[in-house]
Formats: C-alpha cells, structure tokens, sequence
C-alpha cells in the first residue's frame, strides 16, 4: 500500500521518520489537499510505537513558514533580490573559483551544519562537491559536538564510526554523565522515547545514575544524581577505575582475548584514587567509591557521556575513559552495556573501504596549529583564520545547513569574520544569524518536499531498524535539493584545466545515473541486512522499504567484536599514547583543583594562549568566579526552530540559571535582568534562582540571541533572547581534539542595572 494517496480534497496519511533530532521518531501527517492537517506520533513504528516530542509539530509550521526561502537570493544595496537558480549557482561558483585562483585553493572554507546528518543525499553528494572544491579549510558542527566520540572510535576501536552506544533497553544500570535525554531525546544514543526507556530500566529493578552540574529532567527520573564540577569528570571516572582496580573489581571478560592496555590503564588509574580526585570533582570519595561498586556488580551496566563530558575542556580524555571504564568492567559489546549497531546501510564498511576511518592531525590550522580530524578543522578555529592577514587567509566561505554565528563560540568575533569575508555563500533556507551576511543565498527545498532515509543516525542506534519514505509533497518545479545544488556547485567548479575536474565534472553525470535512490537502493541491498539482488531472500531493498511504510524492525544489537575492528593490530586499543600523554594536563589540571575553591577564580582558558582567561582577568581586575554550563530545552532545536510560534510561545526561556546563594552574594534578588561577563563579551538577559544548578555554576541556553540586524525571522525576532555564545572562548578547547569547551566557561554575573555602560 502506498503511504500517501494523492489527490485534491481527499484526506490521506503519510508516514515518515522526524528529521530533526537524532531520535528518529515515526510520525503520521494527515494531509488534506495539499494542506497539513495533523502531526502524530506512528503508532505502527516498531521503533518509536507513537513517541513523538513537541518539536515534530514544528514540521508544519517550517513547511509553511513565510519566512522560508523558496528562491535564491542575491544581497544587494537594496536588501536581498530574488534571482534565478542560473545566475546564483554560477555566480556562487564563480566567485569561489576566482577566490581559489588568486589566493589559492584553502581560501575558500566550507562550514556544514548539523541538519546535513540527516539527509542521506546530501551527505552523499557532498563528497564530490568538496573534492572538486578541494580545501583544506573545512569546519562543521562537530568540533562543536561529537568529535570526541569519532576520535576515541578511531584510536580505540580503528574507526570514525565504532561508537559504541548504551543497550539501552536491556541494561540493569545506566550512569549518565553530561546528557539530558529526556530533554534532548538522546545522542549517539538514537532511540525514541527516551523518558519511557529510561524509567523503564528502573521498572525493571535497574539503576540509573546521573552525574550532571544541574538536576536536570534526566536527574529528576534517575535514582541517584550528584552535582560535578564542570570539567572535572575525567577525575570520577578515574577514581572509578582506581577502586575497580584497587578492590579487584575490574574485569573484562570475553574482551580479555583482544585487548591491549589494561595494564597500562591500571597503573594510570591507581594514581587517581577517590581521596585525591574527590576535591576537584566534588563528589565524596566514599560516593566515588560506591558508584564503583555498584556498577561493576550490575548484571549489566553501561556509562554514557555526551555534551556536557565532549563539550568542555578533557572532552577526548572523558569520552576515552568513559569507554575504558565500559570495556574493564566487561561491559563493552555485550547485552545490557556499550554495543555497536549493525545498520541496513552499513556506513561503517562503506568508510572503512573507503579508506575514511578517521585520520587525526594530518594537518593544522594556519594561526593556531589544531588539529584536523577527518578533514576537517575545529570550528574555534574559523574566525581567526578568517581575520588574521597572511598567506593561506580565508577570504570566501560557503555554508550549508549551519548558524555558527550563534553555535560556535565567540560568536561575535564569528559574526565580525563573516562581515569582513569577500564572498559568503550559504546552502540554507533562513535568513538568519549567519546567512544574513551573504552574498547568495542557495535555499533547498523542505524537508517535507524530499525522500527520507536516515543514512547517520542508525549507525548509533540502540536497536536496529529502518525506515524510508518518499517526499510528501512534490517541490516547486524550480526548487533544488541540497544534493542537486552541491552537484550544480560540483560541475561549475570543476572548470576545464582544473586539477580538480574530474569528480566535480562526473558529479553531473554520476547523479543522473546513480541518483541518490539508486545509491541507496544498492547501499541497502549490499548491507548487512540487504536482499543481494534476490528479491525472494526476504532481505531489504529500497523497494521493500517503500512497501513498509512504518519501518522494519532488524532486532537488538548484537555482539560483533572482533571482528568488526579496523586496528592494525586487530585488537582494541585501550590506552593509544596521545591520550596517555595528554593525561598530563589533566594532572596539571588536578593540582589547580586541589584546595577545593567552589568557583575556579580567574580560571585560565584551557589550552589557551594569550594568557588565557586567568590573565585577562587580573588585568581586569575582576574575577571570572562562576562557571557556564548549557542547557537544551524540549521546544527548542539548536537555533533553527524559534520561528515557530507553538515553540516559542508562552514565558521567556532564555535565562540564566543560578543558585540563591550565589544570587545573594551578588545583589540579586531574582527574576531580574543580570549583565553575564566572560573573556570575550558579555550579555544580558532574566535570572532565574534554583536550587536545580549547584553552587558556583551558572546555566544558559544556546541558539537564541536573534535580534541582530538583519535577520529575517519574524517570530524569532519577538522572542529573540541573547546568545550564549557570545560569551564561550574560542581558546577555551580540549586541546587534545581541538572540541570546544561550551561548557566550564569562567564568568562573572551582576545586576544589569550596576553593570557599566
Ligand atoms: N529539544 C532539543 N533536543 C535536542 C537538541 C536541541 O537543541 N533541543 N539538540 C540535539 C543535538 S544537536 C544534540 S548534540 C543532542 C545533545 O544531547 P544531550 O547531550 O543529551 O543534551 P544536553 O542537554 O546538552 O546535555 C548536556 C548536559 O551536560 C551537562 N553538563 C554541562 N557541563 C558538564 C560537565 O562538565 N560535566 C557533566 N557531567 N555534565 C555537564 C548539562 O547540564 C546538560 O544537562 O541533543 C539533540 N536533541
Ligand atoms: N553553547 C553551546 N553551543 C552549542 C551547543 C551547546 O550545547 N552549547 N551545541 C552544539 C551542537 S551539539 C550542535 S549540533 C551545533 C549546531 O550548530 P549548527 O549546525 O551550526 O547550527 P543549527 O542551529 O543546527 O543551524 C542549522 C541551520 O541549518 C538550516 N537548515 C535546517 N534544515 C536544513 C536543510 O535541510 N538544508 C539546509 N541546507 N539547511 C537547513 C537552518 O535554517 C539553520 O540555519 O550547535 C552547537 N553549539
Ligand atoms: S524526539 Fe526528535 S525525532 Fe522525535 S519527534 Fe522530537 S524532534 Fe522529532
Ligand atoms: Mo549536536
């Protein structure tokens, strides 16, 4: 049965999967002529069973949002003018060819967003558009997200994409350190329905432990939380392994085969034992210990550390040692712990055999010197290689599906960058924070207006299935997709005599013959759970996928270690020697810590240079004595959906967290507007006083902060707020990765009013 039957005034339901966060959830959209009626949860998913979070509805509203760009925009002295899919495309390509060619070919820089990872067909064809761009200058959302996780899977397990997610639905003890799921729904941990999964591990006598700066949703369903200083989980988890391996606790079972390390982490964990990290961790040792206890003595138990343990400054050593502490206690790759999905579309052969397993430091950044991991850049890199003068400047940028002006930190030093560049182009359908500077505007057609197949989220989910669905409602005839503006921008590239040609000049060709369906028909047929070609094995194809328009389920994770290893030593790697070394900073780190101050007063900015924030503070004469963590929030989604009215409305929630005593010390007596100052900038918005954030640290929001000039978003307008990143340092990092450290951020809050002008 086909999921949708069109026709004019009739009532049909389409079913489809949600793009807009990793959960992935199944959803029914009534549609009446062309006109939505109803978004609900599908209750004939297998995976989400009808979950669905406020945000789906937001679909409808970005399908019919006014302020949605339908046509390429060319920003003239007049404002931006509507010109015709041609004339942008070539202009578009052209000012980058002509960039590349007098300044050479790094630039020209490239930032990809967040919403990339969830269309299958531009992840696809953006490798021959960036092959026929040829750059070294590419950034995107992950260095502001999940690098560290790709990090440790290439150093640990041989791969960018051997991540290990928790067995969500049958562990017996699950310690969360830095995730809010019940609010964001998950990361690198896709499942829908995270509040009802998670409650039931408890129902089924299981334990769930959270270990987060604030009480958060998660917290408030979990049977334990403790507060933690930000930035210091690197020393829990390793006051963890020193009882486990103090008390004989450690063992790692069937892994003990294939596994190398072990002692090298024991003699590393002993050094870190719960008396001489408790301090800096604010967890009592003897808590430190029990947390120990008991999770090796659960039948199963699984540790998951997301953006508050990437995001901060030992993001690599936190995500490394959270992995260890998996594997020691025998956890990793069996039911109930860490396991690695086995998708119908296996991304992880497919890179592997492209020899795309995640190759780190293979080239540094011009000013700084960081790292690039898989090709690219961290993104606290790109405005100073944007501003700073010299060979190798960045002079044009083109951006597709991201806002770094409010996701990246100094996002004002960011936003000034961008003003300065000589040509921006950006793929996106906003004019928004970042896009408003530029030249061109590509906007693709909507999510509701394309096929869906979710090629990167499968790959870290807590259970294998798969879904596709064709796009509901047809485009406008001269509307482009973000793969057939990347395959424009490839060809047009790709001038005769370039060196660059032959993937940009194929990639018209290519996508004639092979497009993206026909690709991912043969991704599906070749993988793991596909029909290889014999359409009576019962196995997956594209077409079968269209039949079952609710998704297939293909079954629990299952053990595949190790045989799934890209090692060269085709055994894990527990304890590689960039992370052994960089435990030295952690150590360095300790010693500050130590002495017990609530607040780290004038803290530095870790592996920062100029001084770091320290300095600047005493020049200041003022001290930075709180720290800034983030906060997600159910109706927002990063910074791109507060144009929708049923998200935004109701109070103000771009506020500032923080505790009574801190507020008492400060003069602020609550519901007030507070002036919030960092290194770099300062902003004000409404405090908010709880008991929720321990003492010494303060929560903000990202995402919002859309009163800039020039942003062409009605509604987000009106409910504008002030962005957080206006006060996170770009030479705040794990200096390891190159992550940048949103959370931890040294500030100072005080009344707005005595603020100075
Ligand atoms: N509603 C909604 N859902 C979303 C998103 C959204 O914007 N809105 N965004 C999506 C995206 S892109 C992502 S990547 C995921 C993220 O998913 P999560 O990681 O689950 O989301 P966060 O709410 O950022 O959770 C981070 C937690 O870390 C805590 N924290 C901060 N610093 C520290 C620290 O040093 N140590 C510890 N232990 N904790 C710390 C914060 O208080 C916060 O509770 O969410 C996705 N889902
Ligand atoms: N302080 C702080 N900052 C953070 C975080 C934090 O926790 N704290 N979280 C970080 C995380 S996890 C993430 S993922 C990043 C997100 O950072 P970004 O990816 O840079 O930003 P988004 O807010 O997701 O903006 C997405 C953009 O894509 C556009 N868009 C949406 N759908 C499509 C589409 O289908 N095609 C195209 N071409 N464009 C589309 C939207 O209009 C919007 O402009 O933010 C990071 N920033
Ligand atoms: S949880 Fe994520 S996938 Fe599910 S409905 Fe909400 S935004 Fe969509
Ligand atoms: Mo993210």
């Amino acid at each position: 049965m086909p999921s949708a039957t069109p026709g004019q005034g009739t009532t049909r339901t389409h079913h489809r999967t949600c793009n807009l966060c990793e959960a992935m959830c199944g959803i029914a959209i009534e549609v009446e002529g062309d006109r939505i009626a109803s978004i609900r949860g599908d209750r004939r998913d297998p995976f989400s069973r009808g979950y669905i979070c406020p945000k789906a509805l937001a679909l409808q509203d970005l399908h019919e949002d006014r302020d949605r760009l339908r046509h390429p925009v060319r920003r003239t002295a007049a404002g931006f003018q509507r010109v015709s899919w041609d004339e942008a495309l070539d202009e578009v390509a052209g000012r980058l060819r002509e960039t590349q060619a007098r300044h050479g070919r790094d630039a020209v820089a490239v930032y990809l967003g967040n919403p990339r990872a969830h269309n299958y067909a531009s992840l696809l064809y953006l490798i021959p558009f960036l092959e026929a761009l040829r750059t070294r200058n590419c950034f995107s959302s992950s260095s502001v997200d999940q690098l560290p996780h790709h990090l440790i899977g290439t150093l640990l397990f041989g791969h960018q994409l051997l991540i290990p997610v928790p067995d969500l639905d049958r562990t017996s003890f699950l310690l969360v350190l830095g995730a809010n799921p019940v609010v964001s729904n998950g990361s690198m941990m896709s499942a829908p329905g995270m509040p009802r999964r998670i409650e039931a591990i408890r129902a089924r006598g299981g334990t769930v432990v959270v270990v987060d700066p604030r009480r958060t949703e998660t917290a408030e369903i979990a049977d334990r939380h403790h507060f933690i200083r930000p930035g210091t989980d690197v020393f829990l988890v390793l006051g963890m392994l020193s009882t486990l391996f103090a008390e004989r606790l450690a063992a790692p079972g069937h892994l003990g085969s294939f596994i190398n390390g072990i002692d090298e982490i024991e003699r590393i964990a002993c050094e870190f034992t719960p008396e001489r990290v408790a301090p800096a961790v604010g967890i009592e040792a003897a808590e430190i210990r029990a947390l120990a206890r008991a999770f090796a003595a659960a039948p199963s138990a699984v540790c998951h550390g997301r953006i508050g343990a990437c995001l901060q400054e030992f993001g690599a050593l936190t995500t490394w040692l959270v992995a260890v502490l998996n594997a020691v206690t025998g956890n990793l790759d069996r039911p109930g712990g860490a396991m690695f999905a086995r998708p119908a579309v296996d991304a992880v052969a497919i890179q592997g055999l492209l020899g795309q397993r995640g190759d780190f430091g293979r080239s540094r950044t011009r000013v700084r010197g960081l790292p690039a991991f898989a090709g690219e850049y961290p993104v606290a890199a790109l405005a100073e290689e944007i501003l700073t003068e010299g060979p190798g400047q960045i002079r044009a940028l083109l951006t597709m599906a991201g806002n770094p002006v409010l996701s990246t930190p100094n996002g004002r030093a960011v936003d000034r960058a961008l003003a300065s560049l000589d040509f921006v182009a950006c793929v996106d359908f906003y004019i928004n924070e970042t896009t408003r500077h530029a030249h061109v505007i590509l906007p693709p057609a909507g999510p509701l207006e394309r096929d869906h197949y979710d090629l990167a989220f499968h790959v870290f989910a807590i259970r294998n299935t798969a879904k596709y669905a064709p796009a509901l409602f047809a485009p406008a005839d001269d509307a482009r997709h973000d793969w057939q503006i990347l395959v424009e921008l490839a060809a047009r590239l790709a001038a005769p005599g370039r060196a660059a040609g032959l993937a940009g000049r194929a990639a018209r060709a290519l996508s004639r013959v092979l497009p993206p369906t026909r690709l991912l028909d043969a991704a599906l047929r070749f993988g793991p759970h596909g029909d290889r070609m014999n359409p009576l094995s019962g196995g997956l194809s594209l077409r079968k996928l269209e039949r079952e328009v609710h998704g297939v389920d293909l079954g629990p994770l299952k053990p595949c270690l190790p045989e799934r290893l890209f090692t060269p030593s085709g055994r894990i790697e527990l304890a590689p020697e960039v992370l052994v070394a960089d435990l030295d900073r952690a150590r360095a780190a300790l010693g500050r810590w130590q002495g017990g101050a609530l607040g780290r007063e004038g803290a530095g900015a870790p592996g920062g240079e100029e001084g770091g924030a320290g300095a600047a503070a005493e020049r200041a004469g003022a001290a930075y004595d709180l720290q800034l963590i983030g906060r997600r929030q159910l109706r927002s989604n990063n910074s791109w959906l507060h144009n929708s009215h049923r998200l935004v409305k109701g109070r103000n929630r771009c506020t500032l967290l923080m505790h009574p005593e801190d507020a008492a010390r400060r003069g602020i007596a609550g519901a007030q507007r507070v002036r919030v100052s960092s290194r770099v900038g300062s902003i004000e918005l409404e405090v908010e006083l709880t008991d929720a954030v321990m003492p010494g640290v303060v929560s903000v929001p990202h995402g919002w902060g859309h009163g800039r000039d020039g942003v062409q978003l009605g509604t987000a307008r009106q409910h504008a707020g002030a962005s957080v990143n206006d006060l996170t340092d770009h030479l705040a990092i794990d200096a390891l990765s190159g992550t940048a450290a949103l959370n931890g951020v040294p500030v100072r809050v005080e009344p707005a009013e005595a603020a100075p002008a």
